[in-house]
């Protein structure tokens, strides 16, 4: 995807937030820390577009960001931080439940699991969960960058094993640090978005990264319509 432009949309805190409009939702999910934020950042070009932070349960909210007016990509809470109130928790669930739910589920669940990190109990639950209801799925390994080249062979191959994939065939793996593997995570959502009935496309901008337009909102108090005035201009 040839990205043109991309801004924060809205944070959703109840079911009634989240937008319902027929554009593919990409959907950033994994426990607390995973790099779901920064690897939505790396894919879409602008650091700190999406909040990202060492200290684990920095998002909150279903964060909706709409890339060439065309995809959302969606950042999720983490789950599996411990040092949350239960209620504040059992919330979070619901919320993200409520999203993967029937008619609004994503068209693609990015599930990131940590490269360096062995599955946890909520990791199965969550595939399980997907594979269940028949949300297309695909398993990233993240922080790569972070393993020798056999860590990361040994890594990608236990992955594979504990999704139950068939021989010869893996997970993908990046780094939000180094790039590494973004452009084959690019391809699948690419596929994925090439499937659903594309509004006009913007011109192409042929520059790269330093011709794309950035439309971000301020985090802080500026309303998804104001900036939907200010970058939705040129594509819709
Ligand atoms: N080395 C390395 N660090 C990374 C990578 N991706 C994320 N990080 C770091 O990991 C930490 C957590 O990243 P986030 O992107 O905030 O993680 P998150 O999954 O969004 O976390 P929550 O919102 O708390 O669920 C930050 O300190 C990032 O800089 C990566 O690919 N490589
Ligand atoms: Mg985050």
């Amino acid at each position: 995807m040839n990205i043109t432009t991309r801004r924060f949309h809205i944070s959703a805190t109840r079911p009634e937030d989240f937008p319902r409009d027929p554009r593919p939702q990409i959907a950033f999910l994994g426990r607390s820390n995973v790099g779901k934020s920064s690897l939505l950042n790396r894919l879409l070009g602008e650091r700190g577009l999406a909040r990202t932070s060492k200290a684990p349960g920095r998002t909150r909210a279903l964060n909706f960001f709409l890339v060439n007016e065309r995809v959302y990509f969606v950042d999720l809470p983490g789950y599996g931080y411990a040092r949350v109130p239960d209620q504040v928790r059992e919330e979070w669930k619901d919320l993200v439940e409520a999203y993967l739910a029937p008619p609004g589920r994503p068209d693609l669940a990015l599930q990131l699991l940590d490269a360096r990190h062995e599955e946890t109990g909520l990791d199965r639950e969550l595939l399980d969960w997907l594979e269940a209801r028949g949300v297309r799925h695909e398993v990233v390994l993240t922080k790569i960058d972070k393993l020798s080249r056999s860590e990361r062979t040994a890594a990608v191959q236990r992955a594979a094993r504990w999704i139950g994939l068939p021989p010869g065939r893996h997970p993908l793996a990046v780094s939000a640090v180094t790039g590494d593997g973004i452009p084959g995570l690019w391809r699948v959502i690419d596929e994925v978005c090439a499937r659903r009935p594309a509004p006009r496309e913007s011109a192409a901008s042929p520059g790269g990264d330093a011709s794309h337009e950035t439309v971000r909102a301020a985090r802080t108090g500026e309303s998804g319509a104001r900036a939907a005035i200010q970058g939705g201009r040129n594509t819709l």
